[in-house]
């Protein structure tokens, strides 16, 4: 591809899940796209970070051609547990919405993601530096950037901004119509790979007087765990077997024996907030995903948030190719941001009743946790409410 100088329709800042996804389906909609990523492809596949698919999100991958190895090898789960008091409660999606998730990581989509602009030769231009944006109120904006010494410049119709949290296109909207949405939790999560069978066949959040845990996995001889710590803490500071131990003690007992460990081949620590800027589009430039929203990762929302948005993003610019209509564009930032704050809401209402917060909490809000967990294991409304919104609410 002739560099420097390039025309497209639609540039896409970012190469991550929203960013790989909203070309290739654009393209589905026979929209040119270019892809402009700041890290390798190496790097962007190595990242281990979600592990949920929901209903809805699986359904679409399946439609668009992209669910084969995501059903090959993710596994549907009919349900989630919840563990407080030293025993399991089951939120059974099958039984009370008709509804599953599949466990497929981040890492694995990403591949097939890849996998698909390669497929469909949309260029993803990696290791792209210094990105600027121009002209997003006119109507024909420009992408300049830096890559392999040279700089470049794409001239399209519109800029989609999916350059993550830490993503440059955020700044283009005028701060006098920004509004953001702030909640910073006082803990993070340690996170750890491990090649080492899961402890259960589904997903375990625990809600221990000493802090939250999860179980999850990414295959039958691969599991993701996570605990909570402490918010200034560094990964240096988890060494496996506190890990270890801290992860054991926040199980119930039964569960806790079957633990099988070993030395952990990934660890992280992420920190937790809930953000939100509105409006997600101004001018040429529409955000999807974490460059519009960040949830903590209690609710498994983050990557299926991406997928809604850039499918609700792909179908009005089909529209407006096809009709000339921008209705739907003009709409796509409300209509994105409905469905973002439910899972926002969601996220954080699974954070609430699942961590402890240390100099936050008192004695009443923790009895308000352990309320909320019973009234769960009481009424099958409160269940079928949790499972309709963990199994993902429609598209
Ligand atoms: P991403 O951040 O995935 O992708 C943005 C891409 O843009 C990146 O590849 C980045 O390199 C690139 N980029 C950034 N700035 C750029 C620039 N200036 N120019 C060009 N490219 C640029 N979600 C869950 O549901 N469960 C989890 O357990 C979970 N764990 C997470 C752990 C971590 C450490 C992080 C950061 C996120 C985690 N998430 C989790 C959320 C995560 O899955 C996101 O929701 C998901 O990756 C969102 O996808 P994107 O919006 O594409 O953003
Ligand atoms: C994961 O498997 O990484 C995972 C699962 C559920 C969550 C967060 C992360 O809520």
């Amino acid at each position: 591809m002739a560099m420097n100088e390039l025309r497209t329709q639609v540039a896409v800042v970012g190469g991550g899940p929203a960013g790989s996804l909203l070309a290739y389906l654009l393209r589905l909609e026979g929209i040119d796209s270019v892809v402009i990523e700041r890290r390798s492809r190496d790097y962007v596949l190595g990242r281990v970070r979600a592990g949920v698919i929901e209903h809805g999100t699986a359904q679409l991958l399946r439609d668009v051609g992209l669910g084969e190895r995501m059903d090959a090898e993710g596994f549907v789960h009919d349900g989630v547990n919840l563990a407080f008091g030293g025993s399991l409660l089951r939120i059974d999606f099958r039984g009370l919405i008709d509804r599953y998730v599949v466990i497929y990581g981040q890492t694995q989509l990403q591949r097939d993601l890849y996998d698909a602009l390669d497929r469909a030769e949309i260029p993803l231009l990696d290791e792209s530096d210094d990105v600027t944006l121009d002209g997003i109120e006119g109507t024909e904006p420009t992408v300049t950037f830096r890559r392999h010494g040279e700089t470049h410049t794409i001239r399209c119709d519109y800029v989609a901004g999916c350059d993550g949290v830490h993503g440059v296109t955020p700044q283009y909207i005028p701060g006098s119509l920004r509004r953001t949405y702030e909640r910073i939790y006082p803990f993070v999560w340690v996170g750890v790979l491990s090649p080492t069978p899961p402890v259960n066949d589904e997903l375990i959040y625990a809600n221990h007087e000493t802090g939250f845990a999860l179980c999850s996995m990414r295959n039958e001889h691969l599991s993701r765990y996570y605990v909570q710590g402490s918010a200034d803490d560094s990964v240096d500071d988890w060494p496996d077997d506190r890990f270890w131990e801290t992860l054991s003690l926040r199980l119930p007992p039964d569960v806790a024996e079957t633990l099988v460990t070993a030395p952990s081949i990934d660890k992280i620590v992420t920190p937790l907030r809930s953000f939100v800027a509105e409006p997600m589009s101004f001018g040429r430039l529409y955000l999807a995903g974490d460059a519009a929203h960040i949830v903590p990762p209690t609710g498994a929302k983050g990557l299926n948030l991406a997928i809604s948005d850039v499918y609700y993003l792909s179908r009005a610019l089909a529209e407006r190719y096809r009709t000339g209509s921008e209705e739907a564009l003009q709409s796509y930032s409300d209509r994105a941001l409905s469905r973002v704050w439910k899972a926002v809401r969601f996220s954080w209402w699974m954070t609430q009743l699942m961590h402890r917060f240390p100099g936050v909490h008192d004695d009443f809000d923790r009895k308000i946790q352990r309320t909320e967990l019973e009234y769960l294991a009481g009424s099958e409304h409160a269940r079928r409410a949790m499972a309709e919104n963990y199994a993902g609410m429609p598209l």
